[in-house]
């Protein structure tokens, strides 16, 4: 009898030795998986990125966000002492996930709890066995089975029409002007890129309290956001318009999470993730690693600033970053621009476009071409070309 007890505990003892020494060894080589990850950036600068692996930073007791940073608010975009519900939802898909929740999830499972815990009252008093000493032979009862048969059948297809819409507008893909953010979770902080913006990488480290920090280093004040919170970097992110959210790791599985847009998207070694959502509201929101991810993962915060558009591209060029409108913006975003214009100007049937003046083969177009009127900008497109 003693024997198989005995046997487990070593084994366990032993798997439990091997998944420290697997976590041992994944850990150091986590630094340098990170810039080989990123291959489109690579791709874009010419040069593997010296992404900040260290927490170091310049001037540990400043802010190196080349913004006025918005203080946090207590009541907005972070949890609330005592607060029961969701957190304020500040993003399209989160107020109408909010609202399923609200006018229909909640009011149906409370009718549903009151009226089995009504009938259950019922059953123990009415038909207690002191009060029914000769036991009743009912087997079946048609109606009523056919009833609690249908009715919750009705109930679940009436939730499953707005969850399915709700579940539809979560994963509708970006538009192409949306903003890419990419986060890579790493043991035990957050990386940030922004591949359509250049060259911008940095991490982002939970900010230490007051009395935990060397003299000179810097620790979190109120502004930064609520202890376990606050971030010395924090992703900056406009107002209005789409973000298309990729994540991925260099070593576990961790997961991007601010309840304030509704999002919570696992990143994967390997893969990439991806969602779109949309900041109605500028502010300082907050969020955590939501997967268990080792020994720190309750210490890798997410804080994001979302500020007006304009305020994003002046932020964005502040980092040696470009916006897509750039005139020098990288070739990730400019090569697609310059194919839509050929395509634009050899698809034209009417002849329209791509006239260059003087050209013999436009000058015949134009004389078939009745309607044919160039206007610069094709004009100027067909030269580039
Ligand atoms: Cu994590």
């Amino acid at each position: 009898m003693r024997m198989p007890g005995l046997k487990s505990i070593l084994m366990a003892a032993g798997l439990a030795l091997a998944g420290t020494a697997t976590v041992a060894s994944a850990q150091p080589a986590a630094p340098q998986t990170a810039p080989a990850d990123n291959a489109q950036a690579v791709d874009a600068a010419g040069t593997a990125p010296a992404v900040a692996q260290t927490p170091a930073l310049a001037d540990p007791a400043l802010s190196n966000q080349a913004l006025p940073e918005l203080a946090a608010r207590d009541d907005v975009g972070q949890p609330i002492d005592a607060a029961l519900g969701l957190q304020a939802q500040v993003s399209p898909t989160g107020e109408e996930a909010a609202g399923f929740h609200n006018a229909i999830l909640m009011p149906i499972i409370t009718v549903i709890s009151l009226l089995v815990l009504a009938l259950l009252l019922i059953a123990m008093v009415r038909f207690r066995q002191a009060r029914n000493p000769v036991p009743s032979k009912t087997s079946h009862n048609t109606t009523i089975e056919v009833i609690w048969t249908v009715v919750p059948v009705l109930i679940l297809v009436f939730i499953a029409i707005p969850s399915i819409k709700l579940l539809a507008h979560q994963y509708r893909p970006a538009p192409d002007n949306a903003v890419t953010l990419k986060a890579i979770g790493n043991q035990w902080y957050w990386s940030y890129e922004y591949p359509d913006n250049g060259d911008i990488t940095f991490t982002a480290n939970m900010l230490k309290e007051q009395d935990e920090v060397q003299p000179g280093e810097r620790y979190r004040t109120a502004a930064d956001g609520p202890r376990l919170l606050a971030t010395d970097n924090r992703v900056v992110l406009p107002v209005d318009t789409p973000i298309r959210l990729i994540t991925t790791s260099t070593d576990v599985i961790h997961s991007w999470a601010v309840p304030a847009f509704w999002i919570k998207l696992d990143a994967i070694p390997g893969r990439l993730n991806e969602r779109t959502f949309r900041i109605d509201e500028p502010g300082v929101y907050f969020g955590q690693c939501s997967e268990l991810c080792g020994a720190r993962h309750g210490f890798m915060p997410i804080a994001v600033e979302a500020v007006s558009p304009a305020q994003f591209a002046q932020w964005v060029r502040s980092k040696g970053g470009s916006m897509p409108s750039d005139p020098n913006a990288p070739s990730t975003a400019a090569p697609a621009q310059r194919g839509a214009d050929t395509v634009d100007d050899t698809s034209d049937p009417t002849g329209a476009t791509g006239i260059v003046p003087g050209s013999p083969q436009n000058a015949v177009d134009t004389t078939q071409d009745a309607v044919a009127t160039p206007t610069s900008q094709s004009a100027t497109g067909s030269l580039d070309n």
